[in-house]
C-alpha cells in the first residue's frame, strides 16, 4: 500500500492529522493496535482549551462538541476548607469545554470514515523502517495478513509506549523526565455533578478533583499512592474520602451514585527533544507526557498536530520543507511553557509526603496569593484556558 502520510496511533493526535490532512487534500492511513470499540470507549481526558473547541468546529467535527460540551467560564481552588472561585471569563474573556476525549474520538473515526478515510484497526506487530530516507515504511500485521504502508512522511502519534520513539537510533533524541511520587484514583460515576464548574482542592489528606461528562456523569480524582492497590479501595472508602477532601464551604454535598469505572493514573513529566528524526515526526504523547492536574494532555496532542498539519500543507503545497524543519522547535517552545504550568499546578495542589512544616504553609500562601490576586489569578486563568499556539 501506498500513502503520502503514515500514521501510527488512533488516539486524538492521529486521527486529528489524519482529518486535518484530509481538509487540506493529504492522503493519509492510520494504523491503531486496538479495536475500534476500545479506543472509542477509552476513558481519559475531558477538558478542552478554548481554541481547541474551536479548532474542531471549524474543522467540521464539533457538531456534537457543541451541542453536549458543557462551557466553562471557570474554576474553583479549595484550601483549608474554602473554595475560592477564578473567573477565567472576567480574567481572560475566555472558556474552557468539559467533553470527553472518547467523544473527541468518535467524532472524528466517524468523520475519517464518513469521508472514505482508512484507518486500520487491531494492527499488530507494528515496526517503522528507512526513517532517514524520503520512502519511509510502516510494516504490520492485520487479519492475520502481513502488511506495508510506503509513505513520504511518518507521523508518530502512538502515545508513550509506541514503537515510534524508541525506534529512533540511540542518542538522537534527548529525554527530559520526572515521575510524581504519587498518583490519581479516577472514578467515573452515575451520579450528577454536584457543582457546575470543577473544583481542585488541596487538603491536608491529599488532592481531590471534582469534574463531569454530563449533567448525569461525575469524574472525581483522588491523590493516592503510584503502587495504590484498588482492592483497598471498595466504594464507601472511595465516597467517604471524597467527600472529606471536597468539603467545605456553600453547604452543598457531593452527589453520590453507581460507579462506572475506576483507575490509577501515574504521574509524570516528560519530554522527548527533538521531536523528529528524519521522516518521521512524533506528535502528543510519544513526545511528551504533563501531570493530568493542568488539564493539558489532549490540548498538547492537538497543539503538535495542528502545527504539523499546516508545516506538510507548505511541503505538499511546494512551499519547501522550512515549516518541517521548524516543527519541532515551534512545537517545544510551547510544550515547556505547558510543562511548567502542569508542573506548578500538581506542586501547588498535592500534598507531597516529605514536605517539611515550612513547605506546607508556603504552598497555603501560593493558594492565597493566586486566588488574592487579580495578576496572579490571570496567570493560572491564562494557562488553563491555552496559550496562543504560536
Ligand atoms: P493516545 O491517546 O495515547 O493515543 C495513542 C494511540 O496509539 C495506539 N498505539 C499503537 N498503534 C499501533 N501500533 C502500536 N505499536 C501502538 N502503540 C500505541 C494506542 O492504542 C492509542 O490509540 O495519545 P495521543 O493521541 O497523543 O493523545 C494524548 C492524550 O490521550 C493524553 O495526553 C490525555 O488523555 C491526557 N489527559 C488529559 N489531557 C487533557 O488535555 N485534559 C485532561 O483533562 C486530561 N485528563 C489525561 C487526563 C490522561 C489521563 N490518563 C488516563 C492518562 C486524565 C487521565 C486520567
Ligand atoms: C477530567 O475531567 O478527566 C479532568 C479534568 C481536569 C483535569 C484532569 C482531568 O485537570
Amino acid at each position: 500500500m501506498r500513502t503520502q502520510v503514515g500514521i501510527v496511533g488512533a488516539g486524538p493526535a492521529g486521527l486529528l492529522l489524519s482529518h486535518l490532512l484530509h481538509l487540506a487534500g493529504i492522503e493519509s492511513v492510520v494504523i491503531e493496535a486496538r479495536s475500534r470499540a476500545y479506543v472509542e470507549e477509552r476513558i481519559r481526558a475531558g477538558v478542552l482549551e478554548d481554541w481547541v473547541a474551536r479548532l474542531l468546529v471549524d474543522a467540521g467535527v464539533g457538531d456534537r462538541l457543541r451541542r453536549e460540551g458543557l462551557v466553562h467560564h471557570g474554576i474553583e481552588l479549595k484550601f483549608e476548607g474554602r473554595g475560592h472561585r477564578i473567573d477565567f471569563a472576567d480574567l481572560t474573556g475566555k472558556s474552557v469545554t468539559v467533553y470527553g476525549q472518547h467523544e473527541v474520538v468518535r467524532d472524528l473515526i466517524k468523520a475519517r470514515l464518513a469521508a472514505g478515510g482508512r484507518i486500520v484497526f487491531e494492527a499488530s506487530d507494528a515496526a517503522v523502517h528507512d526513517l532517514d530516507t524520503d520512502r519511509p515504511r510502516i510494516t504490520y500485521t492485520a487479519g492475520g495478513v502481513s502488511d506495508e504502508l510506503v509513505c513520504d512522511v511518518i507521523a508518530g502519534c502512538d502515545g508513550f509506549h509506541g514503537i515510534c520513539r524508541p525506534a529512533i537510533p540511540g542518542g538522537v533524541i534527548r529525554l527530559y523526565d520526572r515521575v510524581y511520587p504519587f498518583a490519581w484514583l479516577g472514578i467515573l460515576a452515575k451520579a450528577p455533578p454536584a457543582t457546575e464548574e470543577l473544583i481542585y482542592a488541596n487538603h491536608p489528606n491529599g488532592f481531590a478533583l471534582l469534574s463531569m461528562r454530563s449533567p448525569e456523569v461525575s469524574r472525581l480524582y483522588l491523590q493516592c499512592a503510584p503502587d495504590e492497590d484498588l482492592a483497598l479501595w471498595p466504594d464507601e472508602r472511595i465516597w467517604e474520602e471524597l467527600h472529606r477532601r471536597l468539603a467545605g464551604g456553600e453547604g452543598w454535598r457531593l452527589n453520590e451514585g453507581p460507579l462506572i469505572q475506576r483507575g490509577v493514573t501515574a504521574m509524570r513529566s516528560f519530554v522527548a527533544e527533538p521531536m523528529r528524526y528524519g521522516r518521521l515526526f512524533l506528535a502528543g504523547d510519544s513526545a511528551h507526557i504533563v501531570p493530568p492536574t493542568g488539564a493539558k494532555g489532549m490540548n498538547l496532542a492537538v497543539a503538535d498536530v495542528a502545527v504539523l498539519a499546516r508545516a506538510l500543507e507548505a511541503f505538499y503545497g511546494g512551499r519547501g520543507g522550512d515549516a518541517l524543519d521548524a516543527y519541532s522547535d515551534t512545537c517545544l517552545r510551547r510544550i515547556w511553557k505547558v510543562q511548567r504550568f502542569s508542573w506548578w499546578m500538581t506542586q501547588m495542589l498535592h500534598r507531597f509526603d516529605d514536605a517539611s512544616p515550612f513547605d506546607e504553609r508556603r504552598q497555603i500562601a501560593e493558594l492565597d496569593y493566586v486566588t488574592g490576586s487579580r495578576a496572579a489569578a490571570t496567570t493560572l486563568a491564562e494557562n488553563y484556558v491555552g496559550l496562543p499556539l504560536e
